[in-house]
């Protein structure tokens, strides 16, 4: 039988409840584990993620000063580094948000203003989140062009290290790429072929995301650069991806998808994609050869799949 999926933009409503741990409970070797006070936090906007429902406004944080010096170290630490070692797309977009989404130094953006941003941009929005998702709901909702993302930051001890994704990753790593026309086409292939997939299906589908949006590297001219969030929010990983330490491979969707990862150091291998409009061909081709009895087209009009 064919697993349930969202058939409207609604349907997604179904996913703030059930969240895998992290959300508000910390793992005993989170640097924030031991401070009430950060753990409060976290449940405040927690519990904001919770209560969203399809077409509200993304609610507001007004972030501490300790929360924005954070943010303001990572954002330094990495914007130096965008200009050697990310790839054009991600280039050509961080100076649009600087100027139409007050990215700076100073404050976390708000998530309502770069889910406007990208929904000029691409039609992608922003959904908040409480925590991880299933490899399952998170997949499909790039079916609608829908992001879900954390809105709470890293514990401020540690700036350089989050265990998790957290609103640095999301706004540093992948909200850039989602305002390329290229990477949400490709973004949302992947969604429309996760809906009603077999469970070994979705999990292929998500080591090719990893190996993409999360870890992607990309041959621009005859430089790599990176263009996975995971990297573009790692100044350590970011500078290592691209040197001759780790190997890199072609990206090839049937190889990719079967390939073991770690997740809590730095990958020994990244797959190298030629571009968006590439790797996105490729894998709607792998998508066309996966074990579904059915096909699915999303209504823009309607925000609803199409079950063919
Ligand atoms: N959930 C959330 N909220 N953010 C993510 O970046 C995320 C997720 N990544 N669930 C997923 C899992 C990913 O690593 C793949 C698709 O499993
Ligand atoms: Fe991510």
């Amino acid at each position: 039988s064919v697993p349930w999926f969202p058939r409207k933009m609604s349907d997604l409503d179904t996913f703030s409840e059930k969240v895998l741990e992290m959300g508000e409970e910390l793992s005993s070797d989170h640097p924030g584990a031991n401070d009430p006070a950060y753990r409060a936090r976290r449940a405040d906007i927690t519990r904001m993620a919770k209560a969203f429902r399809t077409g509200d406004p993304v609610p507001r944080v007004d972030y501490t000063p300790e929360e924005n010096a954070a943010w303001g170290q990572v954002y330094n630490r990495l914007t130096q580094m965008y200009k050697t070692h990310a790839c054009r797309e991600h280039q050509y977009v961080f100076p649009l948000l600087e100027q139409n989404c007050g990215y700076s130094d100073k404050e976390i953006p708000q998530l309502e203003t770069v889910s406007r941003f990208l929904k000029d941009c691409t039609g992608f929005q922003i959904r908040p989140v409480m925590g991880l998702l299933t490899s399952r709901d998170f997949l499909n909702a790039f079916a609608f062009r829908v992001f879900h993302s954390t809105q709470y930051i890293r514990h401020p001890s540690k700036p350089f290290y989050t265990p998790e994704p957290d609103v640095c990753h999301e706004l540093l790593g992948h909200a850039p790429l989602f305002a390329n026309p290229d990477f949400a086409d490709f973004s949302q292939e992947i969604g429309l072929a996760s809906l009603g997939a077999s469970d070994e299906d979705v999990k292929k589908l998500a080591t090719i995301f990893w190996f993409t949006a999360e870890f992607g590297v990309c041959r621009q001219g005859d430089e790599l650069k990176a263009y996975g969030a995971g990297l573009l929010s790692s100044f350590g990983e970011l500078e290592y991806c691209l040197s001759d330490k780790p190997e890199h491979r072609p990206f090839e969707p049937e190889k990719t998808a079967i390939t073991e990862y770690p997740i809590t150091t730095f990958q020994p291998v990244y797959y190298v994609a030629d571009s968006f409009k590439d790797a996105q061909e490729k894998v709607r081709d792998f998508a066309s050869r996966m074990n579904r009895p059915f096909s699915v087209r999303y209504n823009a009009l309607t925000q609803s799949i199409e079950v063919l």
